[in-house]
């Protein structure tokens, strides 16, 4: 992921333009996947640390190593973190890396799910369980089995059933497994293995849960995002296609797929009649913020919907080194979201 140079951006003033302040200031947190447990939001981030890694386009500065679970009394409230949740060196099957995670609960049980890069230096998924939604959280010894890239997202159906959405591009090596298979033919650079710009872009991936949460039920398939033809997005339309950060809401009743574009920087949505799609692509969320990544989740407080989201303003500019915030969004009649700017003209 390139350092693009902030030396330009007054921070002083942009923090006056935020439309939202960092949730906490005392740890570096990104990629915050927010739920509503007994009346209590929780939010699970990304704890953003500088690792001494050197930059590149896979992310190896995204050097994570634990997870701290965060909670919240009520949407203006403070943010409480309640420590380490859980720890890269207690998980048997990985390495480094821990990114983006997310949470589910069921049946008295509280369940984390989260990306690292195992010891052959390939993205797995793995879960975590507590009885506590604050953790701390004991991992299964191995990684679920056919989970592979980055960016777990879980949705609770009205049914009961859990779908994980997943998946993410260069350092998230999702180009890797467009065979269904690792491909782990040199060269180890972020685009290649990529489809070409006219060929259909690389599609997130969804996988129905077993009963217990620790396993895919099914072979993860494609969830399709197509434009307003019905025809799948291609590789080249960069400012659409999916590129990492999956979620999904549903709002009266129609699934609502929201994701980053990457290296455009928009958190963007789609909107499908099932938890599989197809989606058709409808709009953006979010307009790009301070920072390369952009990573979000969507979560319903109160009869209101909220945007969960991180830049890098709280470090100035140091893309590795994130916080996260949170603004309320608006679903319009027509079904689309309301854009919003994360800082003021
Ligand atoms: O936090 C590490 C990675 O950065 C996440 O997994 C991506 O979604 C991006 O936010």
């Amino acid at each position: 992921m390139p350092e693009e140079s902030l030396d330009h951006i007054n921070f002083d003033k942009l923090n006056e333009k935020a439309i939202s302040s960092p949730l906490v200031k005392h740890i570096y947190t990104a990629d915050p996947s927010a739920h509503y447990y007994n009346g209590k939001i929780y939010i699970y981030p990304s704890h953003d640390i500088d690792a001494g890694e050197a930059f590149d386009d896979l992310g190896s500065h995204f050097a994570m190593e634990d997870y701290h679970v965060l909670s919240m009394d009520s949407i203006d409230g403070p943010a409480v973190d309640h420590g380490i949740a859980l720890h890269v060196k207690d998980v048997p099957w990985a390495e480094r890396q821990m990114w983006a995670p997310d949470a589910a609960y069921k049946g008295g049980k509280y369940y984390l799910f989260f990306p690292a890069k195992a010891h052959d230096g390939i993205f797995r998924i793995g879960v975590a369980v507590s009885d506590s939604p604050t953790g701390p959280f004991t991992p299964q010894p191995q990684a679920i089995k056919n989970s592979f890239s980055i960016d777990p997202a879980v949705f609770e159906d009205e049914d009961g059933s859990f779908y994980m959405y997943f998946g993410g591009l260069w350092g998230g090596q999702l180009q890797r497994w467009r065979n269904g298979s690792f491909n782990g033919k040199e060269p180890e650079s972020p685009t290649a293995h990529l489809p070409n710009d006219d060929e259909m872009a690389l599609m997130p991936k969804i996988a129905k849960m077993t009963d217990d949460l620790l396993e895919f039920a099914e072979k993860p398939k494609d969830a399709l995002i197509i434009d307003e033809n019905g025809n799948p997005l291609l590789a080249g339309d960069i400012k659409r296609r999916f590129f990492e950060a999956a979620w999904l809401h549903k709002y009266k009743g129609k699934y609502y797929f929201s994701y980053s574009t990457g290296d455009t920087h928009f958190i963007c949505f789609a909107v499908g009649d099932n938890p599989y799609g197809p989606f058709t692509y409808k709009g953006r969320i979010l307009e790009p913020v301070v920072g390369w990544t952009t990573h979000h989740s969507i979560c319903k407080v109160d009869e209101k919907w909220y945007l969960f989201y991180h830049d890098s303003s709280l470090s100035k500019g140091v893309t590795h080194l994130r916080c996260i915030k949170v603004a309320e969004i608006e679903h319009l009649s027509d079904g689309t979201i309301k854009t919003l700017k994360p800082y003021r003209d």
